[in-house]
């Protein structure tokens, strides 16, 4: 992997594929480790792109150095407290975060928190001290694989080919085609996993499964108490989950080595923390750390070992999903897309019309709409990059194998242009920077020292204030797009035992706002739960822009929708 001729997929997955220019073609890797074969549509997708071409000032095409001077004199006016520097997730790719260190120097306002991981991850964190995910070569090495509130075979195609012969369980409100190939599918009520993590650590410790070390040497006796504190057949009723399916759950895992692989559906609620933690703890409690076989796999901090080569000093922070855009007098988006990926849209919209938004990316998306600059970013294959990934501990790397299209400047090339005109301390050098990313070896750091088990928690539960004719909102993602890149689908799905004809439109509403759906039936979803893929167009008008309990954190499930026809 020596030749300068990979090209690393910057989308927000946890495969992190690296692709190869050979004979003007770009195709997978194969010699890469997780790769190895053809890349997916999202992939194939970027590869079509229409990438900007040009800078816009108020809707008027301008030269890229004219809406550079533009947005410099408009922050040397401001109060740099008043502007606010908000980045996605469009490009993973590490060098993304040069502009950061401008406007920390600047002295924006930035965000903390995600729209995405955040809760489950600081879950883990409290239990184990850091979220590194074990060796990709554990997860190949165990027998038994529980796939819980992920979408496995679509989230993360290549990781999921080289596990395809495991055995499969999965916990998941909705038949997903993971779930299809399982010996066993728990199909949970939502946000009830916190309850069949306690009743599964019952029942563990009914068959002397508990790690024994641990249970004399750490809280693991405390947990348990928490577990004993309901009835079994209390906890039945409410997780929608058979006794005997648990009895089988067993029976699968009894003497193997057992992988969870945890994805985000569990944790897009206020308590998400809590109840991610809880599951950490029954894979805790039967002894799945630290093992050569198996462990928990969530969306790790792919960049733990390495150092922090854009650490910034922020005198102010804001919680990501609750951003206020009209707070500011200019807000500077790069490679996101607010308009359609973050909470309450109506609120996001309002927002952005108050302020001076400046955007940074690679794509005329629905948030240019509203902005007063556009800056085109240069795309993935014209910008040396190293992508971390998520859920493996292997790189993918790119260089320049394309000439940047016109009129864009990569996200270094507009931090160096910045820093320079505003005076500003040099920029660490790119080279050497992007040198220590790609050659940096794997260090595993994933042992877990001493493990912290959750001893008591509250959740309020949907299942105490759902009214009968309210239904339960699960997002997923899809396999046509990523986030909201690509080919959206704007159906709300619902399983065909409704009041409803598939095709009907109706208008769905929650407390935070409203908006008009076609519906179509899908038997794979579980009753009472309608689901809108990542990326619909209107999915955020309903949704919740409040943070989780404690890690400012999105929570896109924490509401109840009703349905009316229109
Ligand atoms: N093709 C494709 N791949 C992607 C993405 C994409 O948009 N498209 N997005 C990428 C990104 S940004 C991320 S963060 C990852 C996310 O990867 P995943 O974690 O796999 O994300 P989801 O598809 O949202 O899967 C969540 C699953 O949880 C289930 N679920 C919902 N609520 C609950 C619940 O209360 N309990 C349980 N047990 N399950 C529940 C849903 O039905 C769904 O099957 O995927 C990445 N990969
Ligand atoms: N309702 C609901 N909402 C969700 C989710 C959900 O499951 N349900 N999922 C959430 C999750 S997990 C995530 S991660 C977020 C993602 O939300 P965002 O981070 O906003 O990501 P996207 O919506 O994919 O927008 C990415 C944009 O980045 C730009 N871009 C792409 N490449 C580059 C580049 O190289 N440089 C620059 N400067 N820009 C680039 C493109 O213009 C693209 O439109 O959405 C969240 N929103
Ligand atoms: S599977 Fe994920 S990382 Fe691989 S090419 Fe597709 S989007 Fe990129
Ligand atoms: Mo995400």
């Amino acid at each position: 992997m020596n030749s300068n001729n990979t090209i690393a997929c910057p989308l927000d997955c946890f495969d992190a594929c690296e692709a190869v220019l050979a004979e003007g073609k770009i195709k997978g890797n194969k010699n890469h480790p997780t790769t190895k074969s053809k890349l997916c549509v999202n992939f194939a997708n970027l590869l079509k792109e229409d990438f900007l071409e040009d800078a816009y000032i108020n809707e008027q095409k301008v030269g890229l150095n004219e809406a550079l001077e533009e947005f410099s004199k408009k922050l040397k006016e401001l109060n740099p407290l008043n502007t606010l520097y908000y980045k996605g997730s469009g490009n993973l790719g590490v060098m993304q975060a040069y502009p950061k260190l401008f406007f920390a120097q600047y002295g924006s306002v930035f965000t903390k928190g995600s729209l995405c991981e955040g809760a489950g991850d600081e879950g883990i964190v409290q239990g184990r001290g850091k979220c590194v995910n074990p060796p990709l070569e554990r997860l190949l090495a165990s027998d038994v694989i529980i796939v819980w509130g992920r979408n496995y075979t679509l989230t993360s195609p290549h990781m999921y080919s080289l596990t395809k012969d495991k055995i499969f369980i999965t916990v998941d409100p909705v038949s997903t085609p993971i779930a299809k190939k399982s010996e066993l599918h728990l199909q949970i009520n939502p946000k009830t996993d916190y309850e069949l993590a306690l009743l599964l650590t019952r029942f563990a410790y009914m068959e002397h499964m508990e790690d024994e070390e641990l249970f004399k040497t750490s809280n693991a006796k405390e947990f348990l108490e928490l577990a004993k504190s309901r009835t079994l057949i209390s906890y039945e009723e409410t997780t929608g989950v058979a006794l005997q399916d648990i009895t089988k759950f067993f029976e699968i895992i009894k003497g193997k080595s057992v992988s969870i692989l945890l994805g985000i559906g569990v944790q897009k609620y206020f308590e998400g923390v809590n109840i991610t933690r809880a599951i950490d703890s029954f894979a805790a409690f039967i002894g799945l750390h630290n093992k050569q076989k198996g462990g928990l796999w969530y969306l790790g901090d792919s960049a733990y070992s390495y150092e922090a080569k854009f650490k910034v000093d922020v005198e102010k922070k804001v919680s990501l999903p609750e951003v206020d855009f009209s707070k500011y007098d200019l807000v500077f988006i790069q490679g996101a897309n607010p308009v359609v990926s973050a909470p309450n849209t109506k609120r996001v919209i309002e927002g952005l019309k108050k302020s001076f938004v400046v955007f940074f990316g690679t794509t005329y998306n629905e948030t240019c709409s509203y902005a007063d600059i556009i800056i085109p970013a240069s795309n993935f294959k014209s910008k040396k990059d190293v992508r971390l990934s998520y859920g493996h501990q292997y790189k993918a790397i790119s260089y320049a194998v394309e000439k940047k299209q016109k009129n864009s400047l990569s996200e270094y090339e507009f931090s160096l242009y910045m820093s320079k005109k505003f005076g500003f301390k040099a920029l660490p050098k790119f080279e050497e920077t992007f040198d220590y990313y790609a050659k940096k070896e794997f260090v595993d750091e994933s042992k877990v020292e001493k493990f912290n088990f959750l001893e008591e928690l509250e959740v309020e539960n949907f299942y105490t204030k759902k009214e009968k004719n309210e239904y339960y909102l699960l997002f997923r993602k899809r396999k046509n797009n990523l986030n909201s890149q690509f080919k959206e689908d704007n159906y709300l799905y619902i399983n065909p035992d409704c009041n409803f004809n598939e095709g009907d439109s109706v208008i769905a509403k929650s407390s935070f706002g409203e908006a008009s759906f076609i519906l179509k039936f899908d038997e794979d979803i579980k009753k009472e739960c309608i689901v809108l893929f990542a990326g619909n167009k209107k999915a955020n008008y309903l949704t919740n822009h409040q943070s989780d309990e404690q890690a400012f954190s999105a929570m896109f499930q924490e509401v109840l929708i009703k349905l009316d026809l229109q």
